[in-house]
């Protein structure tokens, strides 16, 4: 079993409102395995923009009303978006939006990952907007998702797509800065990449990662190069990081 993250940089352009990187989305899925699969996305600007923006993170208000509506609506256009992609390529995918099976603070069901992975289905979620037992709105992140997945079903391989080389001792294209190859789940190394996600960007992904290599061996690869992916799936060297 592969469990594959999307990050939200490699499937949208962040700066641009849902700019969709369609290229980049064709040649990952044209690598991809049809089965013993499992998909997440990150929303990329399809979702942190009008998060930060509705301030979802801080719970329900009246006036965030709409701003749920619609990053709901756009985070849906993306799942299809990306669906209709991987169907084209042959790959039995079928969506699970978190927003309906969950809320946070609650215990999640998952059981219909469950009969989808039986059946032989590659089911594809993502991070959304959901409802929170405590706060009434909030934003979970794909990331905890992926934490969520790996417990349940121990993937031998968990892949994170990002739009960087793998981790870095410092942030990309200052100097100095190298991708470390490989990365124990007992470091305590701080990143200093600064990154907008209302989810808690890069510190937030690496403790996620970190716990996610107790249950699996993580990857971190370049989803703009996506032979990587293929050269992870194939246990040849790779350019990105391991955690483990
Ligand atoms: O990009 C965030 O998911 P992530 C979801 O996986 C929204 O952190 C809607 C901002």
């Amino acid at each position: 079993m592969l469990l594959i993250k999307f990050g939200g940089s490699v499937i949208s352009d962040k700066t641009t409102y849902k700019g969709f990187r369609e290229d980049v989305v064709r040649r990952i899925a044209k690598v991809l395995p049809k089965k013993d699969l499992i998909l997440v996305h990150g929303a990329g600007s399809f979702g942190h923009i009008l998060a930060e923006q509705y301030r979802i993170t801080g719970g329900f208000e009246e006036w965030k009303r709409i701003g749920f509506a619609k990053i709901e609506r756009d985070m849906l256009e993306l799942n299809t978006t990306l669906v209709n992609i991987l169907v084209e390529e042959e790959i039995p995918v079928v969506s699970v939006p978190p927003h309906a099976f969950m809320i946070m603070g609650e215990k999640q069901d998952l059981e219909v990952f469950d009969y989808l992975i039986n059946y032989g289905f590659v089911p594809m979620s993502y991070g959304d907007a959901v409802f929170d037992k405590n706060k009434g709105i909030n934003i979970y992140s794909g990331d905890l998702l992926m934490l969520e997945l790996a417990k349940r079903y121990r993937p031998e391989k968990t892949i994170f797509l990002t739009d960087v080389d793998g981790i870095y001792n410092k942030p990309p294209g200052e100097k100095g800065a190298r991708v470390i190859k490989k990365f124990s789940r007992n470091r305590n190394a701080r990143t200093e990449i600064s990154v907008t996600d209302v989810t808690g960007g890069m510190d937030l992904k690496i403790d996620v990662m970190k716990k996610i290599a107790e249950y699996s061996k993580v990857f971190v690869v370049n989803g703009f190069y996506p032979e990587r992916i293929v050269d992870v799936i194939n246990d040849r060297d790779f350019i990105g990081t391991v955690v483990e």
